[in-house]
This record gives C-alpha cells, sequence and structure tokens, in this order.
C-alpha cells in the first residue's frame, strides 16, 4: 500500500492521472474505430446489394424475351423517350462526314472506296443551275455520291492468322483456327451438337407461345440453343487459299492476271477463283450469342439471291454458304433469280452445277428488269413462309438464319437484317467492323452507317448482341415475312434496276407499322465493289436520281424539299426526267394508313436534321440597317420589328425568298423585282445566299440572272438588282436564324 500512496503523493499523482487518462483515451480510440469500420462495412454491403439488384435487372432483360425497352433506337416497343440530340451525333452532318472522308479516317461512319473508283458523274447532262450553284451543291452531291459504296465502319483488315478468340474489341470472334479439320474433337462436338438440336427440333411441333420465358439455362421445353451448324467444318483442305476467311495473298508473277480479271467483278477475281466455294469464315458473333434460345417450330425460309453477270465463284460461295450454315429444315429453298445474265457460264453451267442440290431452283428473267423487280420475281416463286433476300456475293455466317427468323416468329412485323461484314475486295479476307451500327440516311437520302452515340448504349446498358433499331436497311440482306411483304405492297414496281429501293422499303416499313433491326448475332460476309459490274440499261445516275424522286414523291411529305434542295433541283423540272405514275403508291400508302414522314423522324430517326427551310426571320440590310417588308404588292425597306408579319420571309431549300406562297424574282429588264407565286420548279425565284462562294455569302445572288445582286437604295427604302459587288453593304443580308448550311 505504501508505495501506491507514494505513488499518488505530489508528482506521483500527475503520473498516475496521465496514465489512467491514456487508458481512457485508448479504450475511446477502439470503439470509434470499430464504429469506422462499421460504417465501411454497412456501405460496402448496400452497394453489393444495389449491384446485385442492377444484375438482377439486367439478367431479367433477356436478348429473347420480348424486348420491355421503350427506346426509339433499338427493339423497344414503346416509342417515346427522348430524342438522341444531333449534338450527340456529330457523324450525322454531311460536311463533318466528307472531311473525315478526305482525311481517311478508319473511324469514317460512311467509308468509301477509293475516290475515282466510280464513274459517277452526278452532274453529267443536267444542264440547269448556273456555275455558281456548282460551287456548292455540285460538290456537295458529288461527295455524297462517291460515298454511295457503303462499306460499313470499323473493317479491320485480318492478317494471316484468324483473330485470337480473346483479343478481339469487336465482341467474341471465335478463332477459326480452333476449328481446322485437324482438331477433330471440335468437330465432333460441334456435329454432336447439332444431331442433338435437330432431333429436339424434330421433335417438337407447334409454336410454343411466344411470351415463353427463356431466361432458364436449359430452357422450357419448345426451344433450342440456336444452332451452331456450319457443314465446312467437315475434313476440308485446311491450307487452301483464303481458307477460314484469311487474306489470300498474289504472287507479283499473277498481277497481271489480277488486273486482267478485276473488271469481271470489280474485286479480285482471280482470288475468288482459288478460294474453296465452301470455305470456312470465323465466327464473328458476339460470345453470347451461341448461347441463345430460339423457338422450336420457327418458320420456314426461301431465301432469293438475284445476280446479273455475277462472278461464277462468289455466286457458288453465296449458295453453299446458305446451304451449309442453314438448319435444312429452317430452309425451304434457294432461288436464284437470274437477271437476263450475258455470261455463258451462267447458262447450262449453273444449271448443270446447281442440280445436284434439290433445294436450288434458278427462275431466268427474259429481259433485265434489274434487282427490284427480280427480287419481286423471286418473291413470287417463293414458298417459305418467310423471304431472305440476300446479293449474290455473300458469304452467311455460322448460326445467321435462326436470330432471323426468331424475330419474325416473335413479331412478324420485324423486319430484321444481318450485321453486314466486310469481305475484302482486293484480298478476299473476311473483316470485322464495329459494333452498335446502324443504317441511316443523309439528305439528299444517301445511305450510310452511323454507330449508336456512347453515351446512349451507357445510358442503356445495351450490349453488343442487343437488337439495334435500323432508320434505314442497307438494301441487300434481310428477312421479312412473306405475308407482310406483300401486305406492304412489296417493292414499288416503278424503281428502275438499282438503287433507292432500301429506302422506300424502309420509310415504307417504319411508316406503316412495321420495324427494321440489324440482329448482331446473324452475320453474313458481303463483298463492297468499287463500282458496279454490270452494265445499265439506262443511264447509270439518272436511274438512281429517277428512283430516288419516286421515293420522296411517296413518302418524304413536305420534307420532300430537304431532297431536292440537296442537290437535285433539276429533278423538279418534268422535262429533265419523267419518274411516272405515283397513284398506286400513294393510294397504298393511304390505304395502308401510314403515319407521315415527320412521325418517322420523330420516332425512328430522331438525331436527323430536318429543318423545313434553310433560313427564317427578318431579312437585314447590312448597309441600310432596315429590313425587308411586303408592303402590299411591293418590295420595300422598314425599320426591324420582329412582330411584323409583313417582314417574316423564309429562306427556302428551293433557295427562294417566300413570304407565305408570294416569292421574290428579279425582272431582268429594268433591274427591279417583282413577286410572284411560288413554284419549285420555277427556277426564276431561286437566290443564292450563304453559297459556296464566300465572297458573296451574305448576297442574295439570283440564279437566273447570275451575278445580279439583290441591292438596296438607300435614296428611297426600295430595291433593285445591281451587278453584284463582295464588298458593297447595301448588299449584304442578315436572315434573324439560320437553320441549316
Ligand atoms: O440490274 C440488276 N440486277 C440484279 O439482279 C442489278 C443488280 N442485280 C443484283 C446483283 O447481281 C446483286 O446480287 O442485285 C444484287 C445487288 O446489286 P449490287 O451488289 O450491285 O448492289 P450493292 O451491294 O452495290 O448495293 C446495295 O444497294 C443496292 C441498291 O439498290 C441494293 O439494295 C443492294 O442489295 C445493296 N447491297 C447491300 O445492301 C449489301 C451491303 C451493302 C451495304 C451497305
Ligand atoms: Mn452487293
Amino acid at each position: 500500500m505504501i508505495p501506491i500512496r507514494r505513488y499518488l503523493r505530489g508528482s506521483g499523482r500527475v503520473l498516475a492521472f496521465v496514465f489512467v487518462a491514456s487508458i481512457v483515451w485508448l479504450l475511446l480510440d477502439i470503439a470509434a474505430l470499430r464504429l469506422s469500420i462499421d460504417d465501411v462495412n454497412s456501405k460496402l454491403l448496400k452497394e453489393k446489394v444495389i449491384r446485385e439488384r442492377e444484375l438482377l435487372k439486367q439478367q431479367s432483360r433477356v436478348p429473347l424475351g420480348p424486348n420491355p425497352d421503350p427506346d426509339p433506337l433499338r427493339g423497344g416497343q414503346k416509342q417515346d423517350l427522348p430524342a438522341v440530340g444531333p449534338q450527340s451525333h456529330s457523324e450525322l452532318h454531311p460536311n463533318e462526314v466528307l472531311s473525315e472522308h478526305k482525311q481517311g479516317s478508319a473511324s469514317l461512319n460512311v467509308p468509301v472506296m477509293k475516290q475515282g473508283e466510280r464513274s459517277l458523274d452526278p452532274n453529267g447532262g443536267r444542264g440547269d443551275g448556273s456555275k455558281a450553284e456548282r460551287g456548292s451543291n455540285e460538290a456537295m452531291l458529288n461527295e455524297v455520291l462517291s460515298n454511295i459504296a457503303k462499306v460499313p465502319p470499323g473493317v479491320q483488315e485480318r492478317t494471316d492468322a484468324p483473330p485470337p478468340a480473346s483479343t478481339s474489341t469487336k465482341g467474341h470472334v471465335h478463332g477459326g483456327a480452333e476449328k481446322t479439320a485437324a482438331n477433330g474433337e471440335v468437330q465432333s462436338r460441334e456435329r454432336e451438337l447439332y444431331a442433338e438440336e435437330t432431333s429436339v427440333l424434330r421433335a417438337t411441333k407447334g409454336r410454343p407461345a411466344p411470351e415463353t420465358d427463356l431466361r432458364a439455362g436449359g430452357g422450357p421445353s419448345g426451344v433450342h440453343r440456336v444452332s451452331s451448324l456450319d457443314v465446312t467444318l467437315s475434313p476440308r483442305d485446311a491450307k487452301a487459299v483464303g481458307q477460314f476467311g484469311q487474306a489470300a495473298q498474289v504472287g507479283s508473277d499473277e498481277d497481271a492476271e489480277v488486273k486482267r480479271r478485276w473488271n469481271e467483278g470489280h474485286f479480285n477475281v482471280f482470288l475468288s477463283d482459288k478460294i474453296p466455294v465452301d470455305r470456312a469464315v470465323p465466327d464473328t458473333r458476339p460470345e453470347t450469342c451461341a448461347q441463345d434460345l430460339v423457338h422450336d417450330g420457327l418458320p420456314t425460309t426461301s431465301v432469293v439471291f438475284c445476280f446479273v453477270d455475277e462472278v461464277w465463284s462468289t455466286l457458288l460461295r453465296s449458295v453453299h454458304s446458305v446451304l451449309n450454315r442453314s438448319p435444312p429444315h429452317l430452309l425451304r429453298e434457294i432461288i436464284l433469280v437470274d437477271d437476263f445474265s450475258t455470261k455463258d457460264y451462267l447458262r447450262e453451267p449453273l444449271d448443270a452445277y446447281m442440280s445436284q442440290f434439290p433445294k436450288v431452283q434458278i427462275i431466268r428473267l427474259k429481259e433485265r428488269q434489274g434487282l427490284i423487280r427480280a427480287r419481286l420475281a423471286g418473291a413470287a416463286a417463293a414458298k417459305g413462309e418467310v423471304l431472305t433476300f440476300l446479293d449474290s456475293h455473300v458469304e452467311c455466317n455460322v448460326g445467321w438464319l435462326e436470330p432471323l427468323l426468331e424475330r419474325i416468329y416473335r413479331d412478324r412485323k420485324k423486319v430484321p437484317c444481318p450485321v453486314i461484314e466486310v469481305i475484302s475486295d482486293k484480298d478476299m479476307s473476311y473483316m470485322l467492323v464495329d459494333n452498335f451500327q446502324r443504317g441511316i440516311f443523309k439528305w439528299p437520302l444517301v445511305f450510310g452507317w452511323s454507330p449508336l452515340p456512347e453515351e446512349y448504349i451507357r445510358k442503356h446498358n445495351i450490349s453488343i448482341s442487343d437488337p439495334i433499331r435500323c432508320p434505314i436497311m442497307a438494301g441487300g440482306l434481310f428477312a421479312i415475312d412473306r405475308q407482310y411483304f406483300y401486305e406492304l405492297g412489296a417493292y414499288d414496281p416503278g424503281l428502275d434496276v438499282w438503287g433507292g429501293e432500301n429506302m422506300e422499303i424502309s420509310f415504307k416499313i417504319w411508316m406503316c407499322g412495321g420495324e427494321i433491326e440489324i440482329l448482331p448475332c446473324s452475320r453474313v460476309g458481303h463483298i463492297f465493289r468499287g463500282q458496279n459490274p454490270y452494265s445499265f440499261p439506262k443511264d447509270r445516275q439518272k436511274t438512281v436520281e429517277r428512283n430516288l424522286a419516286r421515293v420522296a414523291e411517296v413518302w418524304l411529305d413536305e420534307y420532300k424539299v430537304l431532297f431536292y434542295g440537296h442537290g437535285y433541283q433539276h429533278l423538279l423540272d418534268k422535262n429533265v426526267i419523267d419518274i411516272g405514275n405515283l397513284t398506286e403508291q400513294i393510294e397504298l400508302r393511304k390505304r395502308l394508313q401510314c403515319k407521315n414522314f415527320k412521325w418517322y423522324l420523330e420516332n425512328v430517326y430522331p438525331d436527323m436534321d430536318a429543318p423545313l427551310v434553310k433560313a427564317e426571320g427578318l431579312i437585314f440590310n447590312v448597309g441600310l440597317r432596315k429590313c425587308l417588308t411586303l408592303w402590299r404588292n411591293f418590295l420595300i425597306l422598314d425599320v426591324c420589328n420582329l412582330s411584323k408579319q409583313t417582314q417574316l420571309f423564309n429562306y427556302t431549300w428551293m433557295k427562294q425568298i417566300r413570304q407565305k406562297d408570294i416569292c421574290v424574282a428579279p425582272q431582268g429588264k429594268d433591274n427591279s423585282l417583282t413577286l410572284q407565286p411560288c413554284n419549285n420548279a420555277n427556277t426564276e425565284l431561286r437566290w443564292f445566299h450563304k453559297s459556296s462562294n464566300a465572297a458573296l455569302e451574305d448576297h442574295l445572288m439570283s440564279e437566273f440572272l447570275p451575278y445580279m445582286c439583290l441591292e438596296a437604295k438607300p435614296r428611297d427604302d426600295t430595291l433593285q438588282l445591281a451587278a453584284c459587288t463582295p464588298e458593297h453593304v447595301f448588299q449584304k443580308w442578315r436572315f434573324t436564324r439560320y437553320l441549316a448550311q
């Protein structure tokens, strides 16, 4: 006791106090630490729960289930999500595309064959339009039309070895090498799998309810895993040229031969002839696709290939790829429609070759009809429940067919397209394309590819295997319920030879109650060629423009001025072109009670910029600082006042200065101006403004009287026509709002 007491005396007391205090401090610290650990734990726990909930949500959105996504850009059913703004979609601006194009960027959204490979002369023989117009519209049209080759973006050259399974960022690519003929194990597994699947298919009859839940791994009866059927996996020459879709090389001594034969197909025909007609290609589907379940009892299909003067080896490869990679019970027939080819090998030799395959039939047209009417002939002969149209230089990839048929089975108004991959025109390699690509159009109705905006993909959690809503199909590769095709009035039979029919059928499908989708789990390679290898019965360019004008007149409503205004004004002149009778097509649209084009733009292609006029509001004179005013029957200049209706004008796509139905026109004789009823075909009413002539961009220059400009007269606030002078401020005009360039 004594020593303790001693400690509690004097400095000892202080020491004892410090000791006790530190123990208390330590205890408190430990308690605090425990509290904060609990806190972290509970936070982690919360996060985990949220993550799991998210995961559950995602899982319940199985690719095969009826898609509840209300997104206008995807395969959802509701259509009222906010539009994706044009800003988030810079690719859609034609000028940007053009500049990307010039730089040869790899990420072009409308990548192209090399300039000059096309024999297009979009302005040939037009004969209207002044030199100044040629500066703007023709350059634009030239550029736009030269993009018609339509190669999808992200095309990746493959090296000599097939891409390894795990390294592709483009989705899973099964290495072709895994499946070489030497690898008997893989092959026999594939065969077993197919035997299993087909026996399920044969055993089950009748359609299960479409709402059947397909989520569970094994799936309820009535569904099966998509068949990864590929007959080309049976023994073959694994070392053959181009095998497994690899790039094939040509010895330099063979270059001359390559060149000589190039024009037969406008691709490397020499090489194509060396590649086996049943070569294997890498299975480029996203990884999950092979696990997808599809219904038993899918509808059967007739595959229709139209061709004119197609190269022998590519035509055969197209047919074999269908025979070898389609479940036989789903392939009702293959119909080859020969559009009056001129090559001898496409007659008896083709008959003889195809006679080996009972499913293949050949229809020969007695005169050249063009691909549109050729497809109609094929469709008319088809007996399958679904029509599948393909170009005659394609290779269907593993598992390509069932996903297409499944979509139609679930909803007969869906029109699914495979992802179109690229077979190189030079080395015939099978190349990958970027994910998330949709078919779109740019003015003046030019097809292109554009990715779903990244932010959009993230926000809606879109996976690389989800169906993608597609405003415009490329045209050549799609499946459609046969009956539905006819309900829609098939193709406009007034469309000639080639071009524009993809616009027509796309607008028709969307506006009349259907949907177009791209299915990443269905993939088909296509040889993109720099030129059409066949001749056109009439001028190629005139044929295409005429087709497009028919489409614009029937489907675009008030937006057709955007089509004409992007370089096709000359088509408004009935003396230049006869687009034929449209009564039936217009009737059809009424009968089907199709929605209008505004609806299409807002709901299907909301990121398209389509202002109905180029500029609007007041027209301000820079020198006089007054505004153009329609006063009684005269044009004068008056103090600007936005609330005065008489000062509000539009600058239209037809380049008119327009107030209601009144248009400003130059008066040649006395350099004055007149007012005339507007008429889109009347070239006298057209004024250049913000045109490519930089020195005169603020001017209003008459198209009809070149180099005559609208000028304010300060003396009496009237107007006159005068020779254009770049620096003359009384010739400079500004609209309140510019909506397009
Ligand atoms: O007069 C003709 N008669 C035909 O039978 C002209 C062509 N054809 C055949 C031709 O042999 C080929 O099999 O029709 C098919 C399509 O012709 P292509 O291959 O010359 O056309 P393309 O691939 O250059 O053009 C695309 O745009 C066309 C516009 O009318 C058609 O819609 C094509 O089917 C279409 N091709 C694709 O969509 C494949 C992917 C291209 C992209 C993007
Ligand atoms: Mn083609």
